[in-house]
Parts: structure tokens; C-alpha cells; sequence
């Protein structure tokens, strides 16, 4: 640690640590009161390193006993650090004997040992291990792990821990016990325990390699039959990450229990994923299509984590992406590889670039930007960033695009592959850092154009801020050639002023005016500015640039009206198809924002505009998910960082009355689409029919609207009563996000009973509340009925579920609700922030993040929203997490 520099911890200060600890033996008895934790640990000097004392992290711990080699010792007890200065002398390994106690039933943070309905579960990475017992709780301190769980039996009849179970029996008084041992070595972050009354769905399985394998899907009894897509998403994982990179299941058993209090999405712990129930539990009645989607790329995920994460994993926190970035491209790639067709493929990689847009993207020009490899951070809870993950996952996914030689493999898979398996040939069973991950790939593929650029490439993990790329074409009649010229930059990012040029794969086609293909590959630029030479065209030609969104770079290119529609109806590359119809959106948007006095009701798009539209929603070969995709307009988060100055209630405005013409012009459109997409059959959640339910939902939001203005109230009818006859819960979410989107009359009545079918259903409420928080705000409703339903009796926010769906909804999902002239959006934040603070610093930081781009606000709400930030920043008693967050929104 520097002097001066208030706890930051700097990536370059990284230090081998002073002792290994070979292995552990964890003795708990779990108590919610008073959890008792014997760690019996061998611990040996690290001889590379200058001997000095012995520092063990621990965090809210009543410390009883410390033996060295069974004898008491000296000890002393600073910054959260138990410090051992007087070792036995001479001995270069000893036995670390230290008895702790906890209060799980206290810890509101849930992280460490925490009680969540009656049972107990963990939550480690990054530093939660401490907060169970004294530790050298870093990533690169690898053990093994021997685990006795003793509790009551018939409060806690199931006791699981990471690896393998060896024995189990009764004790006296009605407990009992079992016995748990990791056959991996693993860092102290995967370490894992759950214990209480759940109930599992099994499945064996026999691997390619012939090995025979236990699965299981723990709930709480009564969830067992919300487990079937989970269990499935699991048996197509482990097929999958054997297909396509040869890694099999190397655990007998395979365990992820679900937990219904937790900060995130999922945890790698290894053999023991515990997962938020949302990501576990589905059933045609209570998930909708994106629920499962999303349990499909979770489960994926975590599992993928087993070898990228565990079986290799990072030196320290600064090197996250090595397992994230790695592990989501993973998982983006799986879910592509389920999805099958190539339009469906397509739809997938343009979900994923909207959240790299509308999310990472802000992140990468507010004050929290920051390489792919971090430098520098003062809580590392903060950097589980979409730059960390899905960044991260851009990086890789070019890694693999340069190192594509051959026309066999124009993806790059197979090289890439190979690339793997050199990871793991070095790397296995070791802590790494991201410039080891990057070696191999290139190692693997010498001839690549990843191995010649290498150190220009890995820029991508050091510099922060989002590239652009311009992109100039001329058109030469006289000599028949075209020209295009490439120019990049990237903004200078705190700590950062200049930047360097990065390596960018553009994926570029060149369009005849008829729209036919007459040129399609990948150029690499490296220089600041390149001019590439097309000769031979008979006309200008229409650019297709950034083909698959081939680099996470902003791409400016003055495209007329006329090459978008050429681009929207005939690009080969869907991709780059959608996106000329976002870019149609947004130029209409930007204008309409850009005409002073214009309100939404003067809002009028254009024949051709609307034709275009109309063309694709009738289209006789689209999938109706690609549709859906084109028909969405782009989000007001989107669409705000494109402008130097926001004023979001205008953004909403316009976006509204969009839509609303949409709506309007495209009625017998959306009527057509209605009927003609309906499902008949059996409900299955795969990419055909969750695309049809995903245009049908969108086509009844529309209709909906379409009536404000007709006062035709068919629509809404049949919205009403498909609401309540639906047979899934997509189509019967969509029908009331349509009467609530539309402002109808019946949203009121349909919110009610909505609310009375499923107050059982916690995840189901969830979505209840966050429909409201979210809703278009109109005349600043939205923020009262926040309020309100935060009395209501189903609102806890103790609950980050719950609470992420009404006050994360409202303040970081529904900008036209949130920022409100009289700032008491801002207010409402602030207040929420602190609260949350006191109970559970990681959710309050995320909450806290929901105002990162205020400098761009237009006054009046620009000083409101800093007055409101400086109310937090002022409050005594921060966590590190918000006063990270907030310190930094407010540095110049
Ligand atoms: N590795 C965990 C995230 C842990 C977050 C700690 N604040 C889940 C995942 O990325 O798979
Ligand atoms: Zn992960």
C-alpha cells in the first residue's frame, strides 16, 4: 500500500505472497447465532520472498484461540489483519491452529456466512473468506480442502461443501455431521458451504471420455419442479465445453443450490455453484423467455468457470478478466451454439452488443472507466464491471477473429481452440495473469496476426475509453476506385490523456447500389489512420463496416438515408442489417431532439422511415425475433450518449412519440403480426417461438399505444383477456406490460390480479414491482408509486432481488421517471443509497452508480444531481464501495 493514496490498491504493487498454505481443515458448527469455525491450516514460508510475519485477513470475527504447532503464540490484531511476527524459528512449515466464531443470522452484507430462510449459505469471492475465518484470502494462495460440517439435523438435514463427500453420520442431540474433501486445489475465494432443509433434482450423466457423473439442482422444497431447465441447461454445458474444447467434468459430482438473498447473479464455487434463484428456477407459468435464456447462459457460465476460473485463476483482482472476459465470451458463444440457425446466432450477438452499448460503453466515458485490466481499486467489488465482463469478452472474442488463417476457419475457432489447450498444457493448476492467457493464444497460432501484433494488442487490456473509428469514403468515377479511409482515436479517460492505437478487426463488405455483395472481408487496422483501395467499381459503392460488430469501437460514418435502406434491406450480415435501422432511428431521434419547442405530439417520421419499417415487419423470410430486434427502437441510455448534453426527459419524450407514430402508422401492420405469429401448441422456450411471442408482445405494446390516440378500445380488450388466458407467463407479461406501457385504464385491475395470482411467487413479484418502477413515467407519476410500493407489504429491501426491482428499476432503468426538474428523483437516490449502505455496501455501490453520467445532465438537473451525490459523499461512515463510487463521480 502507498502512503497518502487512502487504501488503494495498485496493480503494480503486486508481491508474491510470504507463505503457501498447502492445505485446510475446516471444522464448522453452524449455529445462525454463533457459528463456531475450527481452521486447522499447514502453512509454509514462501522462500522467494524476504521472511517476514504473517498477516491473515479477518473481518466481523471473535477471535478464541491461535496455536503454532499446538503451542499458544504471540499475536496481534491490526487493520483486520492477524498478525503472527514471532514464528517458531528455523521452521520453514508449521501447523496454524485458529478458532473463530461469527454471527451469520447478523450479516445483512451476505458476504462470508450468511442465513438466508433458514439456511446457510456462502458468498467469497473476492474477499469473503475472511469473514469466516483468519486467512491469506488472495487468489493465489492455492490449498486443499477438507471440510466437517456439524449442525442440527432435522433444521439442517443437508450439509454440502465443496468436492467430494466421504463420510457422514449422527451425533449426539440430534445433529449430525458430514465430511467434505476437494480433491483441486483451490484459491480461498471458491471455497464454498450450504446447509438447511432443500430438496435436489439429480441426473446422472455419462461423459464422452466414459466417466460417470452426479448432477444435482438443490432448492427448497416446493421449487423441485422449476429445476427441469436448469438441469438441462447443465447436461448441454458439460456436452458442449467437451465438443468444443475438449474440457470435460474432471468432479464426481456437480452441485448448484439456489439461494433467493444474494448480491449477484451466480458463483463458480468449485463442484458448489450457488446461484440467485432467479437464475435457477423456471416453469412455463412464472419465467418468462428471457428468464430462460438468461438461466441458460448463467448456468453455462458458471460452469464454464470450472476450468476457465478454477482450474486456472488469477494472481490477484486486477486480473479478473482473465477468467471473466474469457468465461462470458464462453457463454455467449454456448448460448450461439444452442440457438442453432444463423439468424438465431445473429440475434443472440445482437442482444449482447446492446448491452456492451447501453451499458459498457457509458461506463467507458464516466468516471468509472478503467482498462479491462484494471490499475488501481479501492474496493474490487466495484470492478465486476460490464468493462471486466463484457469488454472483456469482446477482447477475447477478438483474439479468436486474429487468429482465423485459413478460409476453413474464418472465425478463428479452430486456432483458438488450439489456443486453449496450450492455456491449459502451461497453465493448469496455476494463478495467472491476463498477459499469460494472451501468450498462449498467440503461441498456439504463430502465424497469426495476433502473434505479429501482440503487445500493440494488448493496449485492449490497459487502456481505457471506448475507440472510434471513422470511417471516410470517395469515390473516384474517373479511375473507378473507391476509397476508404479509416481514422481512430479514443478519448482521454482519468489517468489516461494520450492513447495509442489499438488492433481492430473490421469485418467490411462492400454493397452494389441493387444492394447485391461485391466484396466481404476482415481488415486489421493498426495505424492511427489507413486508406483502403477498392478499384474496379463501376458506381460508389454502399460500406458495410464493423460486420458482426467485429471490435467494441464506435464506428462514425456519414451514411445517407438512402445507403441505410440499402443496407437494412440487403446486407448478408444481419448484424450490421439491424444496425442500419438503429442508425435510421437514431438520426431521427437526434434530430427531433435537436428542434427547440418540438413536444412529442408534433413528433412525424417520415414515408420512407416508416415504408422501410413496414418492409421488415412483413418480410416473408426474417425471423420474427430479428423483427422484434429492428422494430425496437434505441434505448434513451443509448441514444443520451450520443449527445454532449442531456436533457432525458426530452430523450423520452421523442423516443415516446416514436413510438407512438410507429404505432399509429403501422397499425394494420402490427394487427397482421398479431394474428399471423400467434403459438399454438405445446409451450417451448426455444429461439423460433420465444421469437414469435418476442414480436407478438412488441406488436400488442403497439396496438395499446395505437389506441391512446383512436380511443379504440379493441386492443386493449384483447390485451386484457390475453392477459389472463395466457398459457406462459411471456405472453402473459407482455399483455400487461402492454396495458401498463399504454397507460390503459385496465392496467390497474390487470396489475391486481396479476399480483393475486402470484404472491407466492417471489421471483414473480420481482417482476411485478419492477414493471411499475419502470413504467413510462407520465406527468411524474412514477416516482409516488416508487414510494408507494415500497410500503407495500412484499417489499423488503433486505431482499437485493426486491430491491434491485423497485429502486433499481426507477433510478437506473427509467431515466425519463428518475431525472425530474424538481430533483426529487435525485433526493429519493441519495436517501436509498444511504440506507442501503448500512445493510449491504455492494448493492448501495451499485445503486450509487445509477448517477455516473450526471456531468452530462442539462441544468437544472446537473447541479441537482451533484448536490445529490455530495450528500452521500458527505456522510460519515462510507463503505469503501459507495465512497469509491461517489469520490470519483465527483472528481474533475
Ligand atoms: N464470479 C462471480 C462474481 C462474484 C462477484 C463478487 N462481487 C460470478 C461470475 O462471474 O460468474
Ligand atoms: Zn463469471
Amino acid at each position: 500500500m502507498r502512503e497518502g493514496h487512502n487504501n488503494v490498491i495498485y496493480r503494480s504493487d503486486y508481491q508474491a505472497p510470504a507463505f503457501w498454505v498447502d492445505t485446510v481443515e475446516l471444522t464448522f458448527d453452524l449455529d445462525p447465532a454463533k457459528t463456531r469455525v475450527l481452521n486447522k491450516m499447514k502453512v509454509r514460508r514462501n522462500a522467494d520472498v524476504v521472511p517476514q510475519a504473517l498477516r491473515l485477513d479477518g473481518e466481523e470475527l471473535n477471535l478464541a484461540r491461535v496455536l503454532v504447532n499446538g503451542q499458544g503464540t504471540s499475536f496481534k490484531l491490526e487493520n483486520n489483519q492477524l498478525v503472527l511476527e514471532n514464528l517458531p524459528e528455523g521452521y520453514e512449515a508449521f501447523d496454524l491452529e485458529i478458532f473463530t466464531t461469527c454471527c451469520p443470522a447478523k450479516n445483512t452484507k451476505l458476504m462470508g456466512l450468511y442465513v438466508s430462510n433458514d439456511s446457510f449459505f456462502t458468498q467469497c469471492e473476492a474477499e469473503g473468506f475472511r469473514r469466516i475465518t483468519y486467512f491469506l484470502d488472495r487468489p493465489d494462495v492455492m490449498a486443499s480442502y477438507s471440510v466437517l460440517l456439524r449442525a442440527d439435523k432435522a433444521a439442517y438435514p443437508v450439509l454440502l461443501s465443496n468436492g467430494n463427500l466421504v463420510e457422514q453420520g449422527a451425533l449426539e442431540e440430534g445433529r449430525h455431521y458430514a465430511r467434505w474433501i476437494d480433491p483441486f486445489k483451490k484459491p480461498s475465494y471458491l471455497f464454498a458451504l450450504v446447509a438447511g432443509q432443500l430438496v435436489a433434482r439429480e441426473q446422472r450423466i455419462t461423459s464422452r471420455a466414459g466417466k460417470e457423473h452426479l448432477l444435482q439442482v438443490y432448492v427448497r422444497p416446493g421449487d423441485l419442479d422449476k429445476t427441469e431447465h436448469a438441469m438441462n441447461s447443465l447436461m448441454a454445458s458439460v456436452a458442449w465445453d467437451e465438443a468444443r474444447f475438449g474440457l470435460s467434468l474432471d468432479l464426481e459430482r456437480f452441485m448448484i443450490v439456489a439461494t433467493s438473498d444474494f448480491n449477484m447473479g451466480a458463483m463458480e464455487n468449485k463442484g458448489l455453484n450457488i446461484f440467485n434463484t432467479k437464475y435457477v428456477l423456471a416453469s412455463q407459468a412464472t419465467a418468462t423467455d428471457t428468464d430462460f435464456g438468461n438461466i441458460e447462459s448463467v448456468v453455462g457460465h458458471e460452469y464454464f468457470h470450472n476450468w476457465t476460473g478454477n482450474r486456472i485463476t488469477c494472481r490477484d483482482w486486477f486480473q479478473l478478466s482473465l477468467k471473466e472476459g474469457l468465461t462470458v465470451f464462453r457463454d455467449q458463444e454456448f448460448s450461439m451454439d444452442l440457438a442453432g440457425a444463423p439468424s438465431a446466432r445473429a440475434v443472440k450477438r445482437i442482444e449482447d452488443v446492446r448491452v456492451l452499448r447501453t451499458a459498457q460503453f457509458p461506463e467507458d466515458a464516466g468516471p468509472m472507466a478503467h482498462p479491462v485490466r484494471p490499475d488501481q481499486y479501492l474496493e474490487i467489488n466495484n470492478f465486476y464491471t460490464v468493462t471486466v465482463y463484457e469488454k472483456g469478452a469482446e477482447v477475447v472474442r477478438m483474439m479468436q477473429t486474429l487468429v482465423s488463417t485459413r478460409p476453413s476457419d474464418p472465425l478463428g475457432r479452430e486456432g483458438f481452440a488450439r489456443g486453449m489447450k496450450l492455456y491449459f498444457d502451461r497453465h493448469d493448476g496455476s494463478a495467472v495473469t491476463c498477459d499469460d492467457f494472451a501468450q498462449a493464444i498467440a503461441d498456439a497460432n504463430p502465424d497469426s496476426k495476433l502473434a505479429q501484433l501482440l503487445p500493440q494488442f494488448k493496449r485492449w487490456y490497459s487502456q481505457a475509453g471506448t475507440p472510434r473509428v471513422k470511417a471516410q469514403g470517395h469515390y473516384d468515377a474517373a479511375s473507378s476506385i473507391y476509397n476508404l479511409t479509416l481514422t481512430q482515436s479514443c478519448l482521454a479517460t482519468t489517468g489516461q490523456a494520450e492513447k495509442e492505437p489499438f488492433v481492430i478487426p473490421i469485418g467490411l463488405g462492400l454493397l452494389g447500389l441493387d444492394g447485391r455483395e461485391l466484396t466481404n472481408g476482415m481488415h486489421v487496422l493498426t495505424q492511427a489512420s489507413e486508406t483502403l483501395s477498392f478499384p474496379g467499381l463501376q458506381d460508389e459503392p454502399v460500406p458495410s463496416i464493423l460486420r458482426a460488430f467485429s471490435a467494441p469501437v464506435i464506428l462514425e460514418f456519414d451514411y445517407t438515408d438512402a445507403q441505410l435502406l440499402t443496407l437494412l434491406a440487403h446486407d448478408s450480415d444481419p448484424f450490421n442489417m439491424w444496425e442500419a435501422g438503429q442508425r435510421l432511428a437514431v438520426n431521427r431521434a437526434l434530430s427531433f431532439i435537436a428542434q427547440e419547442g418540438l413536444t412529442a405530439g408534433d413528433i412525424r417520421l417520415d414515408a420512407p422511415y416508416v415504408e422501410a419499417m413496414r418492409t421488415i415487419l412483413r418480410h416473408p423470410t426474417l425471423d420474427a425475433a430479428f423483427k422484434e430486434l429492428v422494430l425496437t427502437l434505441p434505448a434513451e441510455t443509448y441514444l443520451a450518449e450520443q449527445l454532449d448534453v442531456v436533457d432525458p426527459q426530452r430523450i423520452h419524450a421523442v423516443r415516446e412519440g416514436m413510438r407512438q407514430q410507429l404505432a399509429e402508422a403501422l397499425y394494420e401492420d402490427w394487427q397482421w403480426v398479431f394474428e399471423a405469429h400467434r403459438e399454438s401448441g405445446a409451450y417451448r422456450p426455444d429461439s423460433v417461438s420465444s421469437g414469435r411471442r418476442a414480436l407478438t408482445g412488441l406488436a400488442l405494446t403497439h396496438l395499446c399505444l395505437a389506441s391512446r390516440t383512436s380511443g379504440d378500445t379493441v386492443w386493449p380488450g384483447k390485451a386484457y383477456q390475453r392477459f389472463k388466458d395466457a398459457g406462459n407467463m411471456t405472453d402473459r407479461f407482455n399483455a400487461l406490460a402492454a396495458l401498463v406501457t399504454s397507460g390503459h385504464a385496465l392496467a390497474g385491475d390487470a396489475l391486481q390480479r396479476f399480483h393475486a395470482m402470484f404472491k407466492d411467487e417471489a421471483l414473480v413479484l420481482d417482476k411485478w414491482f419492477a414493471l411499475q418502477a419502470g413504467a413510462p413515467d407520465r406527468g411524474g407519476n412514477v416516482l409516488p408509486a416508487v414510494k408507494q410500493l415500497m410500503k407495500h407489504a412484499d417489499f423488503n429491501i433486505r431482499n437485493p432481488n426486491r430491491a434491485r426491482s423497485v429502486i433499481f428499476s426507477y433510478c437506473s432503468a427509467n431515466p425519463g421517471g428518475f431525472h425530474r426538474a424538481d430533483a426529487a428523483g435525485y433526493v429519493f437516490w441519495s436517501d436509498r443509497v444511504i440506507e442501503l449502505d448500512g445493510m449491504n455496501p455492494q448493492v448501495a455501490a451499485r445503486l450509487a452508480r445509477a448517477l455516473d453520467r450526471w456531468k452530462k445532465l442539462v441544468e437544472p438537473m446537473r447541479s441537482a444531481a451533484r448536490e445529490a451525490i455530495a450528500r452521500v459523499a458527505a456522510k460519515p461512515d462510507l463503505s469503501n464501495d459507495v465512497r469509491e463510487v461517489v469520490t470519483r463521480a465527483l472528481a474533475d
